[in-house]
Parts: structure tokens; C-alpha cells; sequence
């Protein structure tokens, strides 16, 4: 069986999603990061970049959101997750996929972890104060260019769709106000009405 890694609050919620609306069989394994759980050696033996999620399959462990979100998609082709017999459909979701995981997550880094680019605590709190503005700046791109809607891609929900949500959840706690976005606003609330997110809602935040 699947094993799902995770951590409540970060992007493993949306791993968690896909694997929920896929319908798969896997068990979450909740690590604590409050008790550092991610950098301790037992986990570390299962993902070395001690960072959620961690997908473990029956031939190896994955990482990267991306990764996980396109493995969870074609593993189970009956949910229908990705567009994955059209080319440039499926590059245009691995655009969006990308984005999310190396420029909008990356933004969203520097409030809490600004110990990975810099030692210097000014450089920490200089960081800290530039996320607003960065985020905003990845959800106007979003929401005025890459957002088809009423999904991410259009009629149909994918595997963007549950990693759109757990990074718009952020952006409150960001200090973005997420009604300058209205069809990100409402796409995270349609997300929440869901029943599979709201299963994995009830766990993650039991
Ligand atoms: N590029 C990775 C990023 C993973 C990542 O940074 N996860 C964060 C939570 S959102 C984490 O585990 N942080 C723990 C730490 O920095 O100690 C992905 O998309 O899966």
C-alpha cells in the first residue's frame, strides 16, 4: 500500500488531496514538525531532504510535489487527474505544477525558513517583509493569466487543482488578502465543499 508522508499546514495537503480523489489505497503518516519529527534519523532514512511530503511505493520513495501529484495521475488513469494522453494539455499542467513548486512555493519559504539562503538575521527579517508583495505578485499571474477556470485548466479538475488550494491557503497567514483574487478566492472555497478534501481536512487537522 501507498504510504503518504505529511505534515499539517504544508504542501503535502496537496499530495494528500490526489491521493484521496483517486481513489487509492494509502495510509498517512503524520511527521510532527513542532518535535523537529523531519529531521530525525528514522525519518531522514525515508526522505533525506527532510522536508513533506514523502510518497512511499512499492518500487521507491518519491518527492517533490510535482513528482508525486503526476505519479498519483497516472497510476490511476480512472480518476482522470491529468490530461494525460494530450501533450500540450499535460506540459501546459506541468507548467502550472511547476510554478506553483519553484517560484509561488519558494516565495511563500522566505517568511519561516530564510535560514536556508541566509545566516544574517537582517537578511531574515528583510526577507520576511518582501513575502506579501512576492506572493501577490504569483497570484496575479494566476489569476489574471493561468487560471482557466472553473478549474485550473478549465472544465475538468486535475492534480493543479488540490495543489492551487494548499498554497492559496497560505495566503492569509502571508499577509496577502486573498479577496484581490476572486477567482483563486473562489476556487478555494469550491475546493473546501469537496468531499475528499474534506476528508483530508478532518485528518490533517484533527
Ligand atoms: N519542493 C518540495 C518542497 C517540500 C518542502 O519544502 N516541504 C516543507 C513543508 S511545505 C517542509 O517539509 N519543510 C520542513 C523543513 O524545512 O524543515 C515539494 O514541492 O515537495
Amino acid at each position: 500500500m501507498l504510504k503518504l508522508y505529511y505534515a499539517p499546514g504544508t504542501c503535502s495537503l496537496g499530495s494528500h488531496i490526489a491521493l484521496e480523489e483517486a481513489g487509492a489505497a494509502y495510509e498517512a503518516q503524520r511527521i510532527d514538525f513542532s518535535k523537529a519529527e523531519q529531521t530525525r534519523p528514522d525519518y531522514l532514512a525515508v526522505n533525506p531532504k527532510g522536508r513533506v511530503p514523502a510518497l512511499v511505493t512499492e518500487r521507491g520513495t518519491l518527492t517533490e510535489t510535482p513528482a508525486i501529484l503526476t505519479y498519483v495521475a497516472q497510476s490511476f488513469p480512472e480518476a482522470r487527474l491529468a490530461p494525460l494522453a494530450d501533450p500540450f494539455e499535460f506540459a501546459r499542467l506541468q507548467s502550472f505544477l511547476s510554478y506553483l513548486c519553484s517560484t509561488v512555493h519558494v516565495a511563500h519559504a522566505h517568511s519561516r525558513r530564510g535560514a536556508r539562503w541566509a545566516d544574517d538575521p537582517a537578511a531574515h527579517v528583510s526577507m520576511k517583509a518582501k513575502v506579501p508583495q512576492n506572493m501577490a505578485d504569483c497570484l496575479s499571474l494566476i489569476e489574471s493569466l493561468m487560471f482557466t477556470g472553473p478549474f485550473v485548466m478549465g472544465e475538468t479538475y486535475t492534480i493543479a487543482d488540490p495543489y492551487l488550494f494548499t498554497i492559496a491557503g497560505w495566503l492569509d497567514g502571508d499577509g496577502v488578502d486573498p479577496t484581490r483574487f476572486p477567482k483563486v478566492l473562489d476556487h478555494r472555497m469550491r475546493m473546501a465543499e469537496r468531499p475528499a478534501v474534506a476528508r483530508v481536512l478532518a485528518v490533517v487537522q484533527a
